[in-house]
């Protein structure tokens, strides 16, 4: 679980729209789909978050920020960011077999995530990104080195990620990485997976 690429939705940059992508992601052979949106309101994510959901049958459907929906839409997980819900209190509500993802950008955070029972980490942003206003500064890749030598927890990495530079982070520990603005903005969102399917893969192998 959660070894490849992660993917994530962006209503904005897609050319298709979200419905699209997802299925063409899962027909990529994606590890996971998170439903990311910040802008609709909770009634249409609950339509579309339900819709998704039916769409990914096979893949782990994890819901962005919102607890709530994802108990609405039966959704595998949620994934948490530092100002969301604290991972602790999210496991009370959600329960031992709900995933529940957090953002670091650091070690401290990571090492806290990992004993507040976090199951994956997504260490964000690696590289500067124009997707994500408040990313923070680029965390590179060091950290995810640094975090993988010292837990085994599943990394997920992201922020800038591109063609160009997928191989190296999964070299450097990722166990799956996320490129939103590289997949989404793109013609054929399934063609482009499976290139960065080729770099991952090579990465994992090496
Ligand atoms: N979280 C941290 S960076 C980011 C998110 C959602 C955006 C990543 O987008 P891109 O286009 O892959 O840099
Ligand atoms: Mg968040």
């Amino acid at each position: 679980m959660l070894k490849g690429f992660y993917f994530v939705t962006n209503a904005s940059l897609s050319k298709e729209g979200i419905i699209s992508d997802v299925k063409a992601a899962c027909c990529a052979g994606v590890c996971a789909v998170q439903y990311r949106d910040k802008e609709t309101n909770t009634s249409l994510m609950i339509e579309e978050g339900l819709k998704l959901r039916r769409i990914c049958r096979k893949v782990p459907f994890i819901i962005n920020d919102r607890i709530d929906i994802a108990q609405a839409v039966g959704a595998d997980g949620v994934h948490l960011g530092q100002s969301d819900m604290p991972v602790n209190l999210a496991r009370k509500i959600l329960g031992k077999d709900t995933i529940i993802g957090l953002t670091v950008h650091s070690l401290l955070q990571a090492k806290n995530a990992v004993a507040d029972g976090a199951d994956y980490l997504a260490v964000a942003p690696v590289f500067s990104t124009k997707t994500k206003k408040d990313a923070g500064r680029p965390v590179g890749l060091n950290l995810i080195t640094e975090i993988r030598m010292k837990y085994r927890i599943p990394i997920v990495a992201i922020g800038g990620i591109n063609i160009a530079n997928a191989r190296d982070v999964i070299k450097a520990g990722a166990d799956s990485l996320c490129a939103i603005s590289a997949v989404v903005s793109k013609n054929n969102v399934k063609a482009e997976i499976s290139r960065f399917l080729e770099e991952i893969n090579i990465g994992l192998a090496s």
